[in-house]
């Protein structure tokens, strides 16, 4: 079994959606959004992952303007700040503004295959994290099926990090993902889950993200804001074996728990 990484980073959850009326239109927090970031950062966050389009099952997609109008402001805020920030995109045009707006990192959970993508990346420095995803955010969870889930995930997320490299990406920028609940049942996901050690050997740092999710119910039987608990577990095992980067809303007490699990020998 590949040995645990020793150093595992935690990437905090920030998402700039309009979650509230005002004079008819939808109003767009971007100031909480930024606070919330600030206070991932203050918690023990290593790096911040700043989104403006829902990739949650069945979510719409949101126009380019729109997410740059979402997004870029926090991006500006944050690295003002001293924060590292990584932003989770699709589209070349925002992958390009939030480079320029200061971005350390683009998540991109359909792994740079917009056209365009590759070219937003290639021409800067930043780090790259290619995620697999079956279908898209509206259709992924409508009947997923696999021959063999972990073959099919790892040739994918390697065929993708190739691509990168061609395009002139050094390896050591890339991040590859699972990509845990999209387009995948609890089986799949547990599947790829006992199969970490495996691709964390694939020769590219592994982010893995499961917090709150609905694997995490569907094991523990609780609800979104009960489900802390079981998403420290998961992320805590994910480093276990060797997750270099774990993406999760609670980073105060996935922190801790790395903290302990480190002091009580768990890295050796
Ligand atoms: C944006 N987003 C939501 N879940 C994610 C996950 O598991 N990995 C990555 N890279 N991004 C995610």
């Amino acid at each position: 079994m590949r040995e645990p990484t020793t150093n595992p980073r935690v990437m905090g959850i920030v998402n700039v959606t309009p979650d509230s009326f005002s004079d008819g239109g939808r109003f767009l927090d971007v100031g909480s959004a930024i606070a919330q970031g600030l206070r991932l950062h203050e918690e023990g966050a290593d790096l911040v992952d700043v989104g403006g389009e829902s990739t949650r099952p069945g979510a719409a997609a949101v126009d380019v303007a729109e997410e740059l109008r979402r997004v870029i402001p926090v991006v500006e805020a944050l690295v003002s700040e001293g924060v590292e920030v990584s932003v989770d995109t699709m589209k070349p045009e925002v992958m390009r503004a939030a480079i320029g707006a200061g971005a350390a990192m683009i998540n991109d959970v359909n792994a740079f295959r917009a056209a365009g993508a590759i070219e937003a990346i290639a021409s800067s420095k930043v780090d790259a994290c290619v995620m697999h995803m079956k279908g898209t955010p509206e259709t992924m969870q409508a009947d997923p099926r696999y021959d063999d889930v972990v073959a099919e995930v790892s040739a994918y997320l390697v065929e993708r990090a190739r691509a990168l490299e061609a395009a002139g990406v050094a390896p050591e920028r890339i991040v590859i993902d699972p990509g845990f609940g999209f387009g995948k049942t609890l089986e799949h996901n547990v599947a790829l889950f006992r199969a970490l050690p495996a691709i964390c050997s694939m020769g590219y740092p592994v982010l893995v993200g499961l917090s709150r999710k609905k694997s995490i119910g569907d094991i523990t039987g609780r609800k979104v804001d009960e489900r802390v608990a079981g998403s420290v577990a998961a992320a805590l095992l994910a480093v276990q074996n060797g997750a270099n980067l774990v993406r999760v809303h609670d980073v105060r007490e996935t922190v801790d728990a790395i903290k302990v699990w480190r002091a009580l020998g768990g890295d050796r």
